[in-house]
């Protein structure tokens, strides 16, 4: 019965955004775009005031359609009743969440309105898109006081397609945001981390010719080193034309005709090449033109696959030498916002000798993977199914689906991408099988070349660690999150456990961990000291060290995090006090540890 529903979920996928919904674009960043980051007016409003009437009935739904904040008036004339005025509210910075810029949004979750003016000279022979990187959690696009559509997710791109909808000269976007937790939505409720809200990352006015290259990939084919593979999608009036792809280092320059729905695959033989790994992440200039469009990119090959407990990294075993990163500045305390906090990140991730890191537990910045890719780290992507969702929900699933679907579709041609991650610590039931096992079928046919993983959990019997749940089976990887030392035993017991794990597949822990804050000494017998958490790292790697299996990990966490869950007010004060360096950029000691122990570590298994 169940099985039913879920599959014909799938016609539900578009449903997260409702108004002129539009492919995701494949590298904004390389086309012409009018930025629309800097200061935007907000205006709080916990009641909906802007949105809804008296008698809770939208004002966009309404016969005029007017009546809520997004008509944006202003310095009406003298007669006229606002109870609003976005000219003379604050500002927040965009792209940033509200809760770090604002003291009395800390806490904040509910509705918050932004408001920004532009100025533009469209050009009527191109076509306009108005693109979002990221907005927490619903929002409510208007265009010039018109509703442009509504957007739900809080990690993944969207766009409206704003052609013939821009103004020549003044221009304004309005957007209502809520950041509401929701028991349906992904993620659900409960996290661990800060529910942070607003626009979190770049927005932008992208130019395009009347047809132009909605999307490509160009990777090596699944278990090849010589063969690029991939398509070329055009969108717009003439979707049947000519398209080229150019890779001049490799000497490639070849051309397709495109097909009448804009899309041709291809498959090239390529002469040697320099594989792109974390010692040497080569990055080829790949150029992809059209009549009237040219796109540009950087991309690294690179092979990635399991032989039994061993993982292949361009057909040599790899030890993931890994660490879990939120998308967040520690010393802001706040979401990450620019390139410059996001190098801040991934350096130190290097400096404690890292080739991989989890990027947990929601698709991160289109930025965050460029820079792993430029700096050489690889990646493990993943999507906020976390914890206990609503398993038997269709619209869960469908919104699941969806940001599954978007984030590989943007980041497919990164190659330090090598697992796509369906979920984090979710409870087997039946239903739970079902829902994940849709999810990685849905990754598998969308991406055949990457390992598809979850962080699943353990079961304990006397010092045996088990490893049984059933999704296992349908995974490449077995990862799986223990947090013995920390949720259960003492950390000097744990060199007494050994893993019974049923799956004949390389073992990468996605995560174990212990709280200290920084700077705090005791014994390491004193939860929360420096030496409390370095214990539980040395006897950690101590028992894991023999597992014949393990090919890789990634503790929790490089840093310090907000959470509204750790509330002790003299050792949290609502952070998360595992990462390995304190909100203030200290590190911990247990730093070191970790940074040794990958120091000694080889490729393979030692
Ligand atoms: C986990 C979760 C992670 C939490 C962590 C903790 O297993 O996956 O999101 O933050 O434990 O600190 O409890």
């Amino acid at each position: 019965m169940f099985r039913k529903i879920i599959l014909t979920l799938v016609v539900f996928a578009g449903f997260c955004l409702r108004g002129s919904a539009q492919e995701t674009i494949q590298h904004v960043y390389g086309r012409t775009v009018l930025s629309l980051n800097g200061p935007w007016n907000y205006i709080m409003d916990p009641y909906q005031m802007g949105y809804l009437d008296y008698r809770q009935k939208p004002f966009d739904q309404s016969k005029s359609g007017k009546g809520g904040f997004y008509d944006n008036l202003t310095g009406v004339d003298k007669s006229t009743k606002t109870e609003y005025d976005f000219t003379y509210a604050p500002t927040l910075e965009v792209p940033g969440d509200w809760n770090s810029q604002e003291e009395k949004l800390l806490f904040y979750e509910g509705t918050l309105w932004y408001k920004k003016d532009f100025v533009m000279n469209p050009d009527a022979g191109k076509r306009y898109f108005l693109y979002f990187g990221a907005v927490n959690y619903e929002c409510h696009v208007y265009l010039n006081g018109k509703k442009l559509g509504v957007h739900k997710g809080g990690f993944t791109p969207f766009q409206f397609d704003v052609s013939g909808k821009l103004n020549p000269g003044k221009n304004f976007v309005v957007l209502m945001t809520d950041n509401t937790r929701k028991r349906d939505e992904i993620p659900t409720i409960n996290t661990d981390w800060w529910n942070y809200g607003g626009i979190t990352r770049d927005v932008m006015i992208v130019e395009m010719p009347q047809t132009y290259i909605e999307d490509y990939k160009v990777q090596l084919a699944k278990g090849s080193k010589d063969i690029i593979e991939g398509f070329v999608r055009l969108q717009g009036t003439e979707k049947s034309g000519k398209v080229t792809l150019e890779i001049p280092e490799l000497k490639i320059k070849s051309s397709y005709t495109t097909d009448e729905d804009g899309k041709v695959s291809f498959s090239i033989k390529t002469r040697k090449m320099d594989y792109w790994s974390p010692e040497h992440p080569k990055l080829y200039d790949v150029i992809v033109t059209s009549t009237d469009d040219k796109v540009e990119d950087k991309i690294g090959f690179r092979t990635i696959a399991t032989r039994h407990q061993d993982i292949l990294l361009n057909d040599k075993p790899i030890f993931l030498k890994g660490i879990s990163v939120h998308d967040e500045n520690p010393i802001l305390g706040g979401r990450l916002r620019s390139e410059g906090d996001m190098r801040m990140m991934l350096e130190w991730a290097k400096e404690l000798g890292c080739n991989y890191i989890r990027l947990a537990h929601y698709t991160h910045n289109e930025t965050m993977l460029r820079l792993a890719d430029e700096v050489g780290l690889l990646v493990w992507a993943e999507i906020p199914v976390y914890w206990t969702i609503s398993w038997t929900n269709p619209e869960t699933y469908a919104n699941a689906e969806n940001q599954l679907t978007v984030g590989i579709d943007r980041d497919k041609n990164r190659a330090s991408i090598i697992v796509w991650s369906v979920g984090n610590e979710t409870p087997v039931t039946e239903e739970r099988n079902v829902f994940m096992g849709h999810l990685v079928d849905k990754a598998r046919s969308l991406d055949n070349t990457r390992l598809i993983a979850a962080a699943l959990e353990v079961e304990r019997e006397g010092y045996t660690i088990k490893v049984e749940d059933p999704l296992g089976d349908k995974l490449d990887l077995a990862s799986f999150n223990e947090y013995g030392g920390w949720y259960w035993s003492e950390p000097k017991e744990l060199p007494k456990y050994t893993f019974d794990i049923r799956f004949d597949k390389p073992v990468v822990i996605s995560e174990f961990g212990a709280g200290a804050l920084g700077g705090f000494h005791g014994d390491e017998d004193t939860v929360w000291s420096e030496e409390h958490q370095e214990l539980v790292y040395i006897n950690q790697l101590e028992m894991l060290d023999k597992m014949e299996a393990l090919r890789g990990m990634t503790p929790w966490i490089l840093t310090d995090f907000r959470s509204p869950r750790r509330q002790h007010p003299v050792y949290q004060d609502f952070w998360n006090r595992k990462g390995l360096i304190s909100n203030t950029g200290k590190k911990k000691k247990a730093f070191y540890i970790l940074q040794q122990y990958y120091k000694n570590k080889t490729a393979g298994k030692q």
